[in-house]
């Protein structure tokens, strides 16, 4: 799997370059404009819960400062940018009485947006659930998902003129097992049972979802947000080893793309997970309705996972969260271990394999291929060191030189061209982060941005990697590692 680029990659005039966020990361205003709790706010003030006790109460201040924002975007000059609407903030109670101040929020989000010329794709489940449905069994609790579904149709009716590109979930993986399974997100639960159930409460809601939105907006293009796991073995010629890949990829990634894309849950998947749970929540018809023609698939990359078949797991945590956990995400898999891959690494301490990204995506286009593909979430932390300069007019300004982040997006995206080259269809990719912000379990210790937030002051700094950006989506043509542009904003 090494790259196959030889010359520099050139990006077709349509495929998108765009930045993501989500609103519990950037937002703030936790307890504004009528927004009610979600399970991250109760999660974050938890002692112990996030590091240093970080909470998203006012995070980067985008619900006041969203004009900075917009003029960011504008100036780095993307095609698309993906956020994510809060579900407590337009419908506090998760069911029930939307919030029409809230509602109003996103619309004139959206309209600066299109405003400013860039195209917004919207996420309707970036893990915030409102508190009151997890009080109910959140995820474990079927309703949840049709909750979600008249959230998506409301959202759909309110928003329709502004939103061409639906995309239901992002990340389900994290939301079932990482939020039930070991604990180490919102809402922090450690019964892999219960994750088995919010699996299946999930992919019922994105379908559930999908269907109404298309009764509202027969024209929507309609779109999940996976994060797929790159997995090999630690010996590729043990079959041993090679089985449990297999078991490791129906738990993370067939789980999803059985019912979603293929219309069934693997076997295996019920096989593996027999000793857990019966799945006798998968009702008649719930397959059916999960398995909606989709217009396109959202994958979100960071690094790839390496496995081996044991006696007994020795390390389930693969980096997955603040807080070490003693129960495993990995549902059934008693039997398997993860093993630290080579590095270099970044400071989340994923190993960084921009061919696996590759890979996945010339993966996917073979099983799937008519199926558009967009990385809808690809990106670093490292930790970043600010410098005082002299700027070209005397002034002092702040910089940020992050050529390690700039490297990971020049070789991630130039393996987004080797995918293309090999004829896969993809069509967009969206560098995370635009901002620094909350990123779950780490809170503010883990910096992902192309900007620069100072959470004293709330002020927002272009990195090297935000002009390396904007060079990129400017010229089309993939820049060197040494090419961050020269004009100061
Ligand atoms: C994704 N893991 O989260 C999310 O979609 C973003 O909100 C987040 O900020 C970004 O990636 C960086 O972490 C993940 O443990 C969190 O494997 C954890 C894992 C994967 C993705």
């Amino acid at each position: 799997m090494t790259s196959t680029t030889t010359s520099i990659p050139v990006f077709a005039p349509e495929f998108v370059f765009g930045t993501a966020t989500a609103a519990y990361q950037i937002e703030g205003a936790a307890q504004e404009g009528g927004r009610g709790p979600s399970i991250w706010d109760t999660y974050s003030h938890t002692p112990g819960a996030t590091e240093y006790g970080d909470t998203g109460d006012v995070a980067c201040d985008h619900y006041h400062r969203w004009p900075e924002d917009v003029q960011i975007l504008r100036d780095l000059g993307v095609d698309s940018y993906r956020l994510s609407i809060s579900w407590p903030r337009v419908q506090p109670g998760g069911a029930g009485a939307f919030n029409e101040e809230g509602i109003a929020f996103y619309r004139t989000l959206l309209d600066a947006l299109r405003a400013a010329g860039i195209e917004p794709v919207v996420t309707l489940y970036h893990w915030d659930l409102p508190q009151e449905l997890e009080d109910a069994g959140g995820w474990t609790n079927r309703d949840t998902a049709y909750a979600f579904a008249e959230y998506a149709r409301r959202m759909a009716q309110e928003l329709g003129e502004r939103v061409e590109v639906w995309t239901t979930l992002n990340e389900p993986w994290c939301s079932a097992y990482l939020g039930y399974a070991s604990g180490v997100h919102a809402p922090g639960r450690t019964d892999p049972a219960a994750a088995l159930a919010a699996v299946h409460h999930l992919n019922l809601a994105h379908g559930l979802a999908v269907r109404a939105i298309r009764e509202v907006l027969p024209q929507a293009r309609c779109s999940v947000t996976l994060n797929l796991h790159v997995i090999q073995p630690e010996d590729p010629t043990s079959a041993e080893d090679r089985d449990a890949v297999r078991q490791i990829d129906g738990v993370a990634n067939r789980a999803f793309t059985g019912p979603m894309l293929e219309g069934a849950y693997p076997a295996d998947l019920l096989a593996d997970t027999a000793a857990v749970s019966d799945w006798s929540f998968v009702l008649d018809g719930d397959v059916e309705l999960i398995h909606q023609p989709l217009d396109n698939l959202g994958v979100n990359y960071y690094s790839t996972t390496m496995v081996r078949r044991s006696s007994a797991a020795d390390d389930t945590s693969e980096n997955a969260g603040h807080r070490a956990s003693s129960t495993s995400p990995w549902v059934g898999a008693d039997r398997v271990s993860f093993v630290q891959e080579p590095g270099p690494y970044t400071a989340m301490g994923w190993n960084i394999k921009p061919s696996g990204l590759t890979w996945l995506l010339t993966d996917l286009a073979a099983r799937y291929p008519d199926l558009p593909l967009y990385v809808t979430e690809n990106g670093a932390a490292f930790d970043d060191v600010v410098t005082q300069e002299t700027g070209a007019d005397g002034e002092v300004v702040a910089a940020v030189h992050d050529p390690l982040r700039v490297a990971y997006l020049h070789d991630h995206i130039a393996a987004v061209a080797d995918a293309i080259a090999a004829g896969a269809d993809v069509r967009g990719y969206y560098a995370w982060s635009l901002l620094d912000n909350f990123e779950w379990g780490w809170g503010y210790a883990r910096r992902f941005g192309l900007v620069r937030v100072d959470y004293d002051t709330l002020e927002r700094t272009w990195k090297d990697s935000a002009r390396w950006y904007r060079n990129l989506v400017a010229t089309r043509r993939l820049p060197g590692v040494d090419e961050v542009g020269d004009a100061r904003l």
